[in-house]
């Protein structure tokens, strides 16, 4: 299957529920008042676009109906279609896998698929032509460099590592002199999953950027925060709640298969400003590619 269709079939239980609900609702009511516009909003809402994001789209609606005169409801379906297309254009696309010299550190909380969409982002890369290198990072666990290191073995990528309980700068501060040496097009980095102080963290992270910014001064140094389509609003408040401690600079949302809270991308774009940069839809290596809004919108709506 392809990607699409794997995006398709990941979003079908936020169509089902999304636009499922709008299509009966517009049949409903042939004509266009205030009680449809409430029903839209409570749909919305529980379809996980969150409340601000929910009022701006209800506003934009009304002032299109206003503008272009009109009355009947079924032609809501494709203003709507456009608002939430508006919405997701940040003037960013996803990923570009040739924006290369790299560093990615990928951040978040414990088991939103970090380690995962490394593992996929390295085959990304990989098939793309490049030359890729990974640092283990999340020297929290043992486990989770051995995670770490199949997915290094699976995409046929080096890793670099030091031993259970060492500190992540160290780490990447190896992992970035290895890149030098080795000419390497992308070095992504794995982090620990904990959120329990934000001093700490705030300290951790900073402390990695420093090396990056003194080993490989020249280079862009992104950090993408993993978030787990399937907590819905939760998400969105993790997003918040790093972005107090971290510069970041794109999302990778992951879950997508099997997800009924698809919404939340919009919710994301819109309230965050920050582009979500990957999508991930399954536990396979092809499971993830850059976002693509267009498609996205097409998946959800066609
Ligand atoms: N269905 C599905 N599962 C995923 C996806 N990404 C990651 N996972 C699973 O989520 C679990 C946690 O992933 P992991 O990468 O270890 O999370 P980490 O703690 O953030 O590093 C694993 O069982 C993954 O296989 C995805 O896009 N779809
Ligand atoms: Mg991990």
């Amino acid at each position: 299957m392809g990607f699409f269709d794997k995006l398709k079939n990941g979003l079908k239980k936020t169509k089902d529920s999304f636009l499922g609900k709008v299509d009966t609702i517009l049949a409903g009511f042939g004509k266009i008042d205030e009680e449809l516009f409430d029903e839209l909003e409570y749909i919305l809402i529980s379809s996980d676009f969150g409340v601000q994001t929910t009022e701006e789209i209800l506003e934009k609606l009304k002032e299109a109906v206003k503008e272009k005169k009109l009355t009947d409801a079924s032609q809501i379906r494709s203003e709507l279609q456009i608002i939430i297309s508006n919405l997701l254009d940040l003037g960013q696309k996803g990923l570009d896998l040739n924006d290369v010299p790299a560093v990615i550190t990928i951040i978040g909380v414990n088991g939103v698929g970090k380690t995962t969409s490394i593992g996929k982002i390295a085959n990304l890369y990989k098939t793309s032509g490049k030359n890729v290198l990974l640092a283990a990072g999340d020297t929290f666990r043992a486990a989770a460099i051995d995670q770490l290191s199949i997915w290094a073995d699976r995409c046929g990528v080096d890793m670099i590592k030091q031993g259970e309980g060492s500190d992540p700068a160290a780490v990447l501060f190896d992992a970035c002199r290895a890149a030098k040496a080795r000419n390497v097009d992308v070095l992504i980095c794995d982090t620990a999953g904990r959120l329990h102080n934000k001093k700490n963290l705030m300290d951790e992270l900073a402390k990695m950027s420093r090396v990056v910014a003194k080993e490989m001064p020249d280079i862009k140094h992104e950090t993408f925060l993993v978030l787990d389509s399937t907590t819905g609003q939760n998400a969105v408040n993790q997003a918040r709640a790093f972005s107090e401690v971290a510069n970041i600079s794109g999302i990778i949302l992951t879950k997508l298969d099997g997800s009924s809270k698809g919404g939340i991308i919009v919710s994301i774009c819109n309230e965050l400003k920050i582009p979500v940069r990957l999508v991930g839809v399954g536990e396979g290596i092809d499971d993830m590619q850059p976002f693509s809004p267009e498609d996205y919108v097409k998946a959800l709506f066609e």
